[in-house]
């Protein structure tokens, strides 16, 4: 185990380094070691110190200052997480992402041809502005977002209002439930769009919203693909193919009771939020929905990637959040926020990179000229490098990999760190979590190094599921693993 304690080097750095950087270092991670053991480690050695500190006359002062270090610590090892010990479902057998599939996919998508507009016609009605049932929700997160029914208007018509303020890099969600646990949910599965009418108004809209039904059931999907201009003030239909909407593994059906709205802002974003009415709609043109949205192609299944070998961070496996993954923000914060803005669609790059699964939760973003190669990093890690971003405490994914020979691995991870981020995780089908300290602090998220971290033991060769366990203050590249002894 990497992040054995070592008295000696926690005393020594503690007298030198932030307490905070040392909590985050040191945080209880074993699984059979609890965190306050962390604590009484440090305060032992404090005590077992204390003397020294008067014997050689070292100033109360300095007593002073390095008991309330202690207490920032011990309070820090309180406070910041441990890596996540979660895993995937038992059930779930291992999706790999298949990068061909994928980029041919792509390619089949940008020549779909679009819906006609009179694809769909109204089915049912959900929520009607004229007679509103069920209640609206917010998320936690928002600074100053409330959602409501209006007053009636003129035409007696009730609007879903949704106010947010957002200051700077932050995640915002909020929904309306029609219908409550026992009341009957809406079977999807019938329809074949759902569609709203929305109207955003405010001095700072937001640059995407997305759209998912309930809260966790789809993921979320941008509205920008079905209305490119739906910021400008004016009311606009939307309609959203079912078959556009990625189902989310992790739920159970397609009985959906309510729908969700999520936004995430970089800077700072005030924006109103009206909604009119929700319905289900049935394709009059089903010919058409099957050109624009055909069936998946049959595959053979991929065999993941291969160890030895280099394994993709972004290239974690299908599956969704809490199957494959595990992401704190349900949208991708840069391939679908940051990387649709103009400046970020850089010269040496491409949509793929870009929007690289822009409609998943993990944040994956690629190497750009005027943020990752601008300075001089610990190694060459090129343009169009795509890796994790948007790294959070307790974040995991999952990649099924194809292990051609049992035995010990170099693990070589390709990463930035800036101070923040210091271990990450590793294990094979559902273990112990081995974790690895970096051996270098990058300085910055964008400042790039690979080397050794340790080793990782395959005790059998043969397809496995192999998860990443991550904290803050990483953007994770690659892994290269490098046989050490093969059996
Ligand atoms: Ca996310
Ligand atoms: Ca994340």
């Amino acid at each position: 185990m990497q992040s054995a304690l070592d008295a000696s080097d926690w005393a020594l750095q503690w007298l030198f380094a932030d307490p905070l950087i040392l909590a985050a270092q040191y945080s209880s991670h074993s699984p059979d070691t609890a965190r306050c053991d962390r604590c009484g480690v440090y305060w032992r050695w404090i005590m077992r110190h204390k003397s020294d500190f008067f014997a050689s006359s070292i100033n109360r002062r300095g007593l002073r200052h390095a008991t309330l270090r202690a207490v920032a610590a011990c309070a820090a090892l309180i406070l910041v997480p441990a890596l996540s010990m979660a895993a995937p479902p038992a059930d779930y057998l291992g999706v790999p992402f298949d990068d061909a599939a994928y980029r041919a996919d792509q390619a089949a998508a940008a020549l779909r041809p679009r819906l006609p507009y009179h694809a769909f016609e109204t089915a049912a009605t959900v929520w009607d502005s004229k007679d509103p049932k069920g209640a609206g929700w917010a998320g936690k997160e928002e600074s100053g977002a409330t959602i409501g029914l209006d007053s009636p208007d003129a035409d007696g018509k009730r609007f879903i209002h949704y106010h947010v303020a957002l200051n700077g890099y932050r995640y915002a969600v909020f929904g309306w439930n029609w219908a409550g646990p026992n009341d009957a949910p809406v079977d999807l599965s019938q329809y074949d769009a759902v569609a709203f009418l929305i109207r955003i108004t405010g001095p700072r809209p937001p640059q995407e919203l997305f759209f998912a039904v309930d809260e966790t059931e789809s993921g979320p999907v941008s509205l920008r693909d079905y209305e490119s201009e739906f910021r400008d003030g004016n009311w606009h239909r939307i309609t959203i193919p079912v078959r556009a909407m990625r189902r989310n593994a992790a739920q159970a059906g397609p009985q959906v009771r309510g729908f969700a709205f999520r936004t995430f802002v970089w800077d700072s974003a005030e924006y109103d939020v009206q909604l009119e009415g929700f319905t289900l709609e049935r394709a009059t043109d089903r010919a058409a929905l099957d050109a624009a949205y055909p069936p998946a192609p049959k595959r053979a299944p991929a065999r993941g990637q291969a160890i030895p070998g280099r394994l993709q961070c972004a290239f974690y496996d299908r599956g969704g959040e809490g199957i494959s993954y595990h992401d704190t923000t349900a949208v991708n914060i840069l391939s679908g926020v940051l990387n649709q803005k103009p400046m970020h669609q850089r010269r040496h790059a491409t949509d793929y990179e870009w929007s690289f699964r822009r409609d998943e939760g993990v944040d994956i973003s690629f190497t750009k000229d005027f943020a990752d190669l601008k300075h001089k990093n610990f190694f060459d890690i090129g343009p169009n490098q795509l890796y994790i971003g948007g790294a959070e405490p307790a974040e995991w994914c999952s990649y099924t990999v194809d292990v051609k020979k049992a035995g010990i691995y170099k693990v070589i991870f390709a990463y930035a760190n800036d101070k923040n981020g210091q271990r990450v995780g590793l294990s094979i089908n559902r273990g112990p979590v081995n974790e690895y300290k970096m051996p270098l602090v990058t300085g910055g998220a964008h400042t790039w190094n690979k080397s050794e971290i340790g080793t990782i033991t395959f005790p059998q060769a043969g397809r496995q599921l192999f998860t990443l366990h991550y904290g803050n203050g990483f953007n994770l590249g690659y892994f290269d693993f490098d046989p050490v002894t093969a059996k």
